[in-house]
């Protein structure tokens, strides 16, 4: 295996990925990453899974947290409470808001997402190909059982998840193109990787955008999924309850049917043993490991299973 590429959002896809960059080379990663959960605070542009995958793979995010910058202060937003009541529940850092104001003066300055979102991997030492799933606007939208709409934001911090989810929308994805380098990522891969993402929230923003599941469905190399779900619970999240909501099982066989038939094998947790037959039947590959990454031996061992996996469905 030389050449990998994932799709990721979240803290749980970061977590392999930090394992997966001591397995290969650096350079030879790339991420096309959800933008599906950014929003904009305090007039500044914030890429959410963007940021995460890029801390995490610069060696700067919290270990276990997985979001923000280890050991940031929250001064500015601290001083900003003067001005605004409403956004302080969306804990932004003083680095991290270097970031978010980087971010939006390039922007503004008419740089494209991609453009943005390289030379922020790039001034944190990042190796890694770091590619947002489109330049255009797309944003997860959450409706929720009692009628209201919330943003994603809104819905996973603010109210902690805890609001019953009628309906996940992607406001814009349908006349969003791929960002400059996702197709291309996709076919040049020699292994494709689901991280344990959520993938109703992190992943489907990713596949719905024009010709992006296409060029997977299409490809000649092994796609390879982590779950993450252990021993019929998420590993975090509020993922339990939207697979129930959409009529899957809580297990590694509700992960692979949401996939609708997408993948080719699957690193499952060990207390899942119960799933490994169902799905070796309906015909994916599977191995099983601890699919917990509160550590980066524990994500090197989880990148190891899950590259270790591919090479032998390639071999088949
Ligand atoms: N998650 C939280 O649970 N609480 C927060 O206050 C919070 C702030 C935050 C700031 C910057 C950032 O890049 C991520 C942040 N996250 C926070 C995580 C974020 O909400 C999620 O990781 C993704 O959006 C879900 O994939």
């Amino acid at each position: 295996v030389t050449r990998v590429t994932a799709l990721a959002g979240g803290v749980g896809a970061a977590k392999l990925l930090r394992g997966i960059i001591r397995v290969i080379p650096p350079p030879s990663l790339a991420v096309i990453v959800n933008t599906g959960d950014d929003e904009r605070f305090y007039g500044l542009h914030v890429s959410p899974d963007v940021d995460t995958t890029i801390y995490t793979l610069a060696g700067v995010a919290p270990v276990g947290r997985g979001w923000g910058i280890a050991g940031d202060t929250s001064n500015v937003l601290g001083a900003l409470e003067r001005f605004y009541t409403a956004d302080g529940w969306f804990r932004l850092g003083d680095q991290d808001f270097a970031t978010h104001v980087r971010r939006t003066h390039a922007l503004a300055d008419g740089r494209t997402l991609a453009e943005v979102t390289a030379e922020l991997a790039r001034a944190f030492g990042v190796e890694s190909r770091i590619l947002p799933m489109s330049d255009d606007t797309v944003r997860t939208i959450v409706e929720t059982r009692s009628g209201e709409t919330l943003s994603f934001q809104e819905y996973f911090v603010k109210r902690q998840a805890r609001d019953r989810v009628r309906r996940l929308r992607y406001r814009g994805q349908r006349s969003a193109t791929p960002a400059p380098g996702v197709i291309d990522a996709i076919r040049r891969a020699d292994l494709l990787i689901l991280p344990p993402s959520n993938p109703f929230t992190s992943i489907r923003p990713i596949l719905g955008i024009r010709g992006i599941e296409h060029a997977l469905r299409r490809r000649r190399v092994p796609l390879v999924a982590v779950s993450p779900i252990a021993g019929g619970r998420a590993v975090r999240g509020p993922l339990g309850d939207m697979l129930r909501a959409a009529g899957f099982s809580v297990s590694p066989v509700g992960i692979a049917e949401a996939y609708r038939g997408l993948l080719d094998g699957m690193v499952i947790d060990s207390s899942d043993q119960r799933w490994l037959r169902p799905l070796e039947r309906s015909g994916l590959a599977v191995t099983m490991t601890d699919v917990r990454m509160d550590s980066i031996p524990r994500s090197v061992a989880v990148a190891r299973a899950t590259v270790a996996l591919a090479q032998e469905i390639a071999g088949r």
